[in-house]
């Protein structure tokens, strides 16, 4: 199996996870944003319409969105369920909910990144040279604009949405009394998460970040206002995401 992933997107992190925990083999392919749109049409067939990270590649079966990736492996996976029976309605709502939190996280780290040169030259894919990065990191501008026409925002007015990811955070904190959002681990707690990485990158053991892209996209105030849903995110990394061996 092929999986075409962006290894810091927390819509890839969410689908990996899974194929992890159940220890699936597959072939990771890291998808670099507009560059790498051909190489996954001629893989997946999908020709026409949008096509997005993560898509798991099985033969002439494509999975195309980080739920039906995660569905398909927990299907053939051994491990124990991350869908528990009677909880899949609900898995269901949080993955709708928390994806707010990851399209609002979206607008503001597209917004940051080409606010710093640093990170810009940092986004460039690993092939360009480090002396080439500086000038070329225009490049990396483009594939900003390109990102926030794709889904349909304005990076310029990013900050004015923050309310509304300030009000989809509380709504998951006023759901988190305890270790786990449905009493015992699932796949809503993966993609609550894999929530916060575009305003407060997990660690570098778990997923690894340049320090350039790092430094621009972590947002102190909002760390500092969710520090407990941070925390809570930190403590289902360490108990629960196992980096593919
Ligand atoms: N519904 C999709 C959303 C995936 C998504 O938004 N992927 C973005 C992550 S930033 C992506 O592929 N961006 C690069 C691109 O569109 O070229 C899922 O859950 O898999």
């Amino acid at each position: 199996m092929k999986f075409f992933y962006i290894p810091y997107s927390p819509w890839s992190i969410q689908a990996k996870w899974v194929l992890d925990h159940h220890q699936i083999a597959y072939k990771p392919i890291e998808f670099v944003p507009m560059i790498s749109n051909a190489q996954l049409r001629l893989a997946s067939g999908q020709w026409f319409g949008k096509i997005t990270a993560p898509t798991l590649i099985d033969g002439s079966q494509v999975w195309a969105d980080s739920y039906d990736i995660a569905r398909h492996a927990d299907a053939i996976g051994s491990h124990d369920t991350l869908f528990p029976e009677g909880q899949t309605n609900a898995i269901h709502d949080w993955n709708e909910r928390t994806h707010e939190i990851k399209d609002l996280s979206r607008r503001w780290v597209t917004a940051a990144t080409m606010q710093s040169p640093d990170a810009l030259a940092a986004s460039l894919p690993p092939l360009v040279p480090r002396p080439a990065r500086k000038p070329l990191r225009h490049v990396a501008t483009v594939g900003c604009h390109y990102i926030a026409r794709k889904y349909e925002f304005d990076a310029a007015e990013a900050e004015r949405t923050m309310d509304q990811l300030r009000s989809a955070l509380t709504y998951l904190r006023d759901n988190l009394d305890k270790d786990y959002l449905l009493g015992q681990f699932s796949y809503a707690d993966v993609v609550a998460a894999s929530s916060f990485n575009l305003f407060a990158p997990v660690d570098n053991k778990h997923i690894r970040l340049l320090d350039p892209i790092r430094n621009a996209w972590t947002r102190e105030d909002l760390i500092e206002e969710f520090s407990d849903l941070i925390e809570w995110r930190d403590s289902i990394f360490e108990k629960h995401y196992k980096v593919r061996a």
